[in-house]
């Protein structure tokens, strides 16, 4: 007999499909391999942060780490819609950027391990992840110091006359942040090609974004520097390649700035000691069972038949193991020199300047 209380099957909740249009006008342009690599690439970060928190929990990385677990969408869409001149700066929670953006995953575990093998020798640990080969310019722990060095970036590049921008990544809590004001102002004054990335994960630390902001319309936060602003579904990757193509495009042809806001959702804690009491496990539950962008692209892709569910399960078998790798490769390498202490602390005063 059916039990009024018993509602689990009203509780079954199909995930938002992906916008359908855009969907297809994204398969046309950019073609079935590059979409199935684009999930690889969002499958292949889920599981380096699954491991990552394992892995601070065995305690082999210490110190701040800042998963990137349900936004993964946002830095994999994103990085499509960036050509290699494109200068790419970010917060602390970076590691997703930095796979994205191409580095070696074993490169980036042992950073995170602090081993000498990582890409910053070991000395800069999760928050600060680098590869200037990839134009990667960090992974910064100062909340919005980054987005200054976004507008450098690009006021090199326009120097330059090169045709590129600057990516700047920052988080809701960080638009609040007087040098991000400070930049905007001189991004539109001097017309720099700067694509200012807000990943709104609806928490700065233990704090959601309604109770800091003026408004959570965070597209608008530009608006008095006359920047132009748009709301985008972080968690649907062709709604965030898009988004960020035509961003490229304004501040290329027409030297504009633009401020992008993305509505997405952090799984885990704030960093790692967070427990995270300031929201309800129902609530994180919904946003990964409606809104999750891997699943949502994954639907998609059986739906369009463009993969098997035995495709699937292998791109994720596969992400398993170069993640198992880059820990095996992080674990048996060796932890910075004594001497490296003073190494790379300061640069060596070039000689033409004396
Ligand atoms: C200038 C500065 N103030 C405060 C902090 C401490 N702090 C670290 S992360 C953080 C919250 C930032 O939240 P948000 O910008 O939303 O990014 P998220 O962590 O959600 O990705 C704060 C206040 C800091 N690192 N730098
Ligand atoms: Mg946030």
């Amino acid at each position: 007999m059916a039990d009024e209380n018993n509602n689990e099957a009203e509780e079954h909740v199909e995930p938002e499909e992906l916008d359908a249009e855009r969907a297809e006008a994204a398969r046309e342009e950019l073609g079935d391999e590059t979409i199935v690599e684009m999930l690889r690439q969002m499958v292949l970060i889920r599981r380096f942060e699954e491991h990552a928190g394992r892995s601070y929990q065995r305690r082999k990385i210490k110190g701040f780490c800042h998963l990137y677990s349900g936004q993964e969408g946002i830095a994999v869409g994103s990085l499509q819609a960036a050509e290699d001149d494109d200068y790419i700066v970010g917060h602390y929670r970076d590691h997703g950027h930095a796979l994205a953006a191409g580095m070696d995953p074993e490169v980036v575990m042992a950073e995170l391990f602090g081993k000498k093998t990582g890409c910053a020798g070991g000395k800069g640990g999760s928050m600060h992840l680098y590869d200037v080969e990839r134009n990667f310019m960090g992974g910064w722990g100062i909340v919005g110091g980054q987005v200054p060095l976004g507008g450098g970036l690009a006021f090199a590049l326009n120097y330059r006359g090169d045709e590129a921008v600057a990516i700047a990544y920052l988080g809701d809590g960080a638009i609040h942040q007087g040098v991000v004001h400070e930049t905007f102002n001189m991004a539109k004054v001097w017309g720099l090609p700067l694509v200012t990335i807000i990943e709104n994960n609806q928490y700065g630390m233990g704090t959601a974004v309604e109770r800091v902001s003026s408004t959570t319309k965070l597209e608008k936060k530009g608006a008095s520097h006359q920047i132009e602003g748009e709301a985008v579904d972080g968690q649907d990757v062709f709604e965030v390649y898009d988004a960020v193509k035509q961003a490229r495009q304004r501040a290329i042809e027409e030297g504009e700035p633009t401020l992008l806001h993305l509505r997405t959702y952090r799984y885990y804690g704030h960093s790692m000691t967070d427990p995270a009491t300031y929201r309800g496990k129902d609530e994180v539950q919904k946003q990964r069972d409606l809104r999750d962008p891997i699943v949502r692209l994954r639907n998609w892709l059986v739906e369009e038949d463009i993969l098997s569910q035995d495709e699937i399960d292998e791109i994720d078998d596969e992400a398993e193991q170069t993640v198992k790798e880059a820990i095996e490769f992080a674990d048996e390498s060796d932890f910075p020199d004594r001497s490296a202490l003073t190494s790379n602390v300061y640069v060596d005063w070039p000689a033409e300047i004396d």
